[in-house]
């Protein structure tokens, strides 16, 4: 088990103002943060970033939205971090997330949902690491 999961807040969180709010949730919910930054990701970037996703339909749409303007990328740390965080953000889609969730309360949809959320240990470490250098994790 790991101890350090990946997450972004996407840009229809951050254009609404919710930031300070999810993260004032993830940190009241046991997370330390172990790295942030607010970036813009290009779409050649996005891209990357969502490769596994490449063959999926809405792969152009999902790079699209996420290359539109800025996040916020952060590593986060806790036990039984990718899991607990998964919990806290809630469902894919913000309709079937459980109430009290990041989702729940922030998404607009399947797509606009807000933020992101690592989903294995192993792609938590990839994620952290397409964004963060060793000496910026603290
Ligand atoms: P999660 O982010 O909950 O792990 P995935 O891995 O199934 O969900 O999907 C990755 C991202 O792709 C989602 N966060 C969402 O932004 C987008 N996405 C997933 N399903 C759809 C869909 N049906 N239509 C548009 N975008 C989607």
């Amino acid at each position: 088990m790991s101890n350090r999961t990946f997450t972004m807040i996407k840009p229809d969180a951050f254009s609404k103002g919710h930031s300070g709010d999810i993260l004032s949730m993830i940190e009241r919910a046991g997370f330390r943060i172990v790295a942030m930054k607010k970036t813009l990701l290009s779409e050649q970037k996005a891209g990357e970033f969502y490769a596994v996703h490449r063959e999926r339909p809405f792969y152009g749409e999902l790079v699209e939205f996420m290359s539109s303007g800025p996040i916020v990328a952060a590593i986060l740390e806790k036990d039984n971090a990718v899991a607990d965080f998964r919990k806290l953000i809630g469902a894919t889609d913000p309709a079937k997330a459980d109430d009290g969730t990041i989702r729940k309360l922030y998404a607009e949809n399947v797509g606009k949902n807000a933020v992101h959320g690592s989903d294995s240990d192993e792609n938590a470490a990839i994620e952290g690491a397409f964004f963060f250098s060793g000496t910026e994790q603290w």
